[in-house]
C-alpha cells in the first residue's frame, strides 16, 4: 500500500467514525433535506447531489416519466416540448427545455420560499413534478404538432394529486368541470403554443390568453412566411392567427405585453384586433410603469376567466436574454417582468408556457436560461398560492370563488 493510501484510508476511518459518533450535532434540519448532500455516502444520512451536480430537473423537482406511467398524479406538471422547426432566423430552441433545467438549478437552494408573494411553491399543499419531455420528430411538422397535442393532453386530462372538490360533469365531450392539473411547458419555439391551446381547448373550450412577447404572433400566413403551403402557414409567427381562426380564443379578452416589433404595416395592428387581442407596448413602461401595465392586464382578463399564459422570453431585452430565435432590442429587464408576473396574482392561471429559449445563443454565465427559470418560478408561485383549481373552475368553465 502507497503511503498516500494509507493516510487517506486513516483519513476517512477517523471523518467516518466522528461523524458516527456525532451525528445528532449534525444541523439537519429545515425544509428540503433531500437536497442536503453534506454528509458521507454510507451513513444514514441523505444520498442527494448537491444542486451543482446529478441529472437536471426543472428547479430539481421530482421526475416522473408520466406519459409512460399513467399512474403518476401531480397537481402542476413540468413538461418539455423541444421543437424547433417553425422558426424564421436562429434555431436553436429544441434545446430550451434541457437549458431552462439547468438554468434552474439553484431555485430551491435555500427552499425555495418566495418573498415578494409569500408563497413556498417546492413546499405547499401541491404536488409538483417533472415529467420529462414529449417526443417531438424534428422531421415532419404536421406529426410534431399532434405529438404536442397529444402529449399535453395525456398529463393535463389527468386527475390531479389534490381533488379539492368534488369533480363537475363533463360538457359535451370536454372536461369542463372535471378537477383537472395546471401544466407548464418549456418549449421550443412558439409555434407549440398552436397545439398547447388544442389540448386546452379540449379540457376547457376557449381560453383568454395572457402574451408576453416582443411580437405579435398573430400574423396572417401569407404575411409572414408567404405560406407557401399549408404546413409552412404554420409557424412561430402564425400560431395565434390559427388559434383565432380554429376558435381557441376568447375573442376580446386576450392581451399581448412587452410588444416592440416592426410590422408589414398599420394593418398588422387591425388583423391583431381582429384575432381578439388588445396590445401593451414594452415602451409604456416609460409612462405607466408596471404597476399601470398590470393594471392594464388584470382589466382586460379579469379575475374570473380560464387564463392561458404564454411568455416568450424575447419580452425581456437582449442584455438579459439574449438566447432567443428573434432578439429584439428595448425589452423589459428581468427584474420589470419578474415583477408584472407577480401583479398577476389571483389571475386564474391554469397552464402556462415559455418559449424561444434558445441556449445555444447564451452567456456563458447562462443569463438566459436562469431568466427563464426564475421566470417560471414567479408563475409556479402564482398557482400554488391560488390554490387547486377544482376550487375555482365550475361545470362552465368559470371561477367560483368570492374573490
Ligand atoms: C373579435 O372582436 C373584435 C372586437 O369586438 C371584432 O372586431 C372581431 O371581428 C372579432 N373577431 C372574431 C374572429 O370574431
Ligand atoms: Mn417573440
Amino acid at each position: 500500500m502507497h503511503y498516500s493510501e494509507s493516510l487517506l484510508l486513516a483519513l476517512w476511518a477517523s471523518v467516518a467514525s466522528a461523524h458516527g459518533n456525532h451525528d445528532d450535532q449534525i444541523p439537519m434540519s429545515g425544509p428540503h433535506q433531500s437536497l442536503w448532500y453534506n454528509r458521507l455516502p454510507g451513513d444514514g444520512g441523505t444520498q442527494a447531489d448537491a444542486v451543482f451536480s446529478g441529472i437536471s430537473t426543472f428547479g430539481r423537482l421530482p421526475y416522473e416519466p408520466c406519459l409512460q406511467k399513467s399512474d403518476v398524479s401531480y397537481d402542476i406538471a413540468f413538461i418539455g416540448a423541444p421543437f424547433d422547426t417553425g422558426t424564421s432566423y436562429r434555431p436553436g430552441a429544441r434545446f430550451g427545455p434541457s437549458g431552462i433545467r439547468q438554468g434552474s438549478r439553484r431555485l430551491n437552494l435555500y427552499g425555495g420560499y418566495n418573498v415578494p408573494l409569500a408563497t413556498n411553491p417546492f413546499n405547499s399543499w401541491a404536488t409538483v413534478l417533472d415529467c420529462g419531455d414529449i417526443p417531438v420528430t424534428s422531421y415532419d411538422n404536421t406529426f410534431a404538432l399532434r405529438q404536442i397535442e397529444e402529449g399535453h393532453f395525456r398529463i393535463l386530462s389527468r386527475e390531479p394529486a389534490t381533488d379539492a372538490d368534488e369533480p363537475g360533469p363533463a360538457v359535451k365531450g370536454r372536461l369542463k368541470g372535471k378537477t383537472l392539473p395546471r401544466v407548464i411547458t418549456l418549449g421550443g419555439d412558439h409555434t407549440i403554443t398552436l397545439p398547447l391551446l388544442r389540448s386546452i381547448n379540449r379540457a376547457y373550450g376557449p381560453v383568454t390568453v395572457i402574451h408576453f412577447d416582443s411580437h405579435l404572433d398573430t400574423w396572417k400566413p401569407k404575411v409572414f412566411g408567404g405560406a407557401p403551403s399549408d404546413v409552412a402557414s404554420v409557424n412561430h409567427g402564425t400560431y395565434f392567427y390559427h388559434a383565432a381562426m380554429e376558435g381557441l380564443l376568447k375573442n376580446d379578452t386576450n392581451i399581448h405585453a412587452g410588444i416592440r416589433t416592426t410590422l408589414s404595416g398599420p394593418s398588422d395592428y387591425e388583423n391583431d384586433g381582429y384575432c381578439g387581442f388588445e396590445i401593451v407596448e414594452a415602451r409604456e413602461i416609460d409612462t405607466i410603469g408596471a404597476e399601470g401595465i398590470i393594471r392594464k392586464i388584470r382589466n382586460r382578463v379579469g379575475t374570473k376567466n380560464p387564463v392561458y399564459l404564454s411568455i416568450d422570453i424575447d419580452t425581456l431585452d437582449p442584455a438579459f436574454a439574449p438566447a432567443t430565435g428573434t432578439p429584439e432590442t428595448g425589452g423589459w429587464s428581468t427584474r420589470e417582468l419578474r415583477t408584472i408576473i407577480r401583479g398577476l396574482e389571483g389571475v386564474n392561471l391554469i397552464a402556462a408556457d415559455i418559449v424561444e429559449v434558445a441556449p445555444a445563443y447564451d452567456t456563458n454565465a447562462e443569463h438566459t436560461t436562469m431568466a427563464a427559470a426564475d421566470v417560471l418560478y414567479e408563475v409556479m408561485s402564482l398557482m400554488v398560492k391560488k390554490g387547486p383549481l377544482s376550487k375555482t373552475i365550475d361545470s362552465n368553465g368559470r371561477n367560483t370563488r368570492d374573490l
